[in-house]
């Protein structure tokens, strides 16, 4: 096996594994043997919670389609951001999260050095061409010793990453269909966002992109 003698320590790097920064690596293509049963439970979720643009808490609307699975959704409305068990639309709790997204949130962190990672909330994001998200920090959940994992499905993105000071110049990382990546440690707390998606077409999702973002919020 030629892996092994070239990694004879079993070092051997798992393919496609790219280094962020300190703290946060991509995992390319990891997503895509998960791909027809991850679209299958997210259709499943949508029919329950549909996405809906959630107003900031400054009164904008997202140009951002949001919904929820697992016992806490994050929200915003112009009371300010937070999480909550209950859809705010339904009045009832979101969605069951799915096994697979367990799983393969779990797989990924993991892989990453983050053992036992059970997120207890997923926000599924739907981008359409010229939707963007604005930097912005995650700081909702209450312990930023636990990662949070990021799955890219559909259309490209170019994922903006910059510092822990809101000015510091961020990083152009492009995200395609199956990219996950997997930000803890001292990357957790780091600025980031999304450029405005340019038109564009996925053969399995059409004209959107759609992102699973798994937390430990609670
Ligand atoms: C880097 N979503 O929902 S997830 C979000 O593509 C969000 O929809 C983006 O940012 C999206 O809050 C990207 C990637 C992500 C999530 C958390 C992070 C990157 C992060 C926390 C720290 C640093
Ligand atoms: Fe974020």
């Amino acid at each position: 096996m030629i892996t092994a003698e070239l990694f004879p320590d079993s070092a051997a790097p798992t393919a496609r594994t790219e280094p962020l920064c300190d703290g946060a690596v991509v995992l390319r293509g990891f997503a895509l043997p998960e791909q027809a049963s991850l679209l299958q439970a997210i259709d499943a979720i949508v029919a329950q919670a549909p996405f809906r643009h959630l107003i900031t808490p400054g009164g904008r609307r997202m140009s951002v389609g949001m919904t929820n699975a697992g016992p806490l959704g994050w929200i915003s409305d112009r009371q300010g951001y937070r999480y909550d068990a209950i859809d705010p639309d339904s009045g009832r709790r979101w969605p069951a999260m799915p096994e697979v997204f367990l799983r393969l949130a779990g797989r990924a962190a993991a892989q990453a050095g983050f053992a036992d990672f059970v997120p207890d909330a997923c926000l599924i994001n739907r981008y359409r061409a010229g939707d963007r998200l604005s930097l912005h920090q995650d700081r909702d959940e209450r312990d930023f010793g636990q990662p949070i994992v990021s799955v890219s499905l559909g259309i490209p993105a170019i994922f903006l990453f910059g510092g822990l000071q809101r000015a510091d110049r961020p990083l152009r990382v492009p995200l395609a269909h199956g990219d996950v990546v997997v930000w803890g440690g001292p990357a957790r707390l780091r600025h980031h966002g999304v450029l405005p998606l340019k038109p564009d077409h996925h053969a399995a999702l059409g004209e959107c992109r759609i992102n699973l973002t798994f937390r430990r919020a609670g």
